[in-house]
């Protein structure tokens, strides 16, 4: 099995913690001596994940959030099947750009199921001022597939995260329909290469 099952796309504005999230989720840890590194245009991973006694491999894409990149972040949206969007509590900013990115993302992907994510929940914990109501938040999440809480700098909730994603996408029976479909083409394709493989 060499194609991703699902698709899962990382939004939000820069600085947030996208990609913290994705290399605490996906290499277990956090840089936090390292200077900041804006990801340029998007960045890919990929992780095995089990749900339902099923293997799937996740493709997870982490975009880069700041409007000179916004035309090309557009590409990585397509065939999206969930999408994280991140806010930081701490920052109502991050907070007003959210309905911009779930609108960006509908035109494209209008049945990709929609996680929101508020970061950085350690720096929440420890008395840093909150700038996003929780009502607001409730409110807003009540349309969409989840939300959560996360700290990329202590695991918190992370693990969580994407597997509610993974659980959320084998319970689809449709989408899970199409992933049987494309992995016995895949399957059809593997040994069709092998019969004309002279090695
Ligand atoms: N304390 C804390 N800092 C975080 C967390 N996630 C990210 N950061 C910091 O926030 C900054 C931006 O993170 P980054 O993942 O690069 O954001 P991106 O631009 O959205 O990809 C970096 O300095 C990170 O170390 C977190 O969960 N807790
Ligand atoms: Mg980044």
């Amino acid at each position: 099995m060499s194609r991703c099952d699902f698709k899962i796309v990382l939004l939000g504005s820069e600085h947030v913690g996208k990609t913290s999230l994705v290399l605490r989720f996906v290499n277990c840890r956090f840089n936090s001596g390292t200077p900041y590194q804006n990801t340029i245009g998007a960045a890919f991973c990929a992780k095995t994940m089990q749900s339902n006694g099923k293997d799937l491999n996740i493709g997870i894409w982490d975009t880069a959030g700041s409007e000179r990149y916004e035309a090309m972040t557009r590409m990585y949206y397509r065939g999206a099947h969930a999408a994280i969007i991140c806010y930081d509590p701490c920052c109502a900013a991050s907070w007003a750009r959210l309905r911009h990115w779930l609108a960006e993302l509908r035109t494209v992907e209008e049945d990709c199921k929609v996680y929101l994510c508020g970061t950085k929940k350690d720096l929440l914990d420890s008395n840093s001022t909150r700038e996003v109501p929780e009502d607001i938040v409730a409110t807003y999440s009540q349309g969409l597939n989840g939300h959560y809480l996360t700290s990329s700098k202590t695991g918190e909730n992370v693990e969580e995260l994407f597997q509610k994603i993974v659980d959320d996408c084998v319970a689809d029976r449709e989408l899970m329909r199409k992933v049987e479909e494309s992995r016995v083409q895949l399957d059809k394709e593997q040994e069709k290469d092998k019969r004309y493989c002279l090695c």
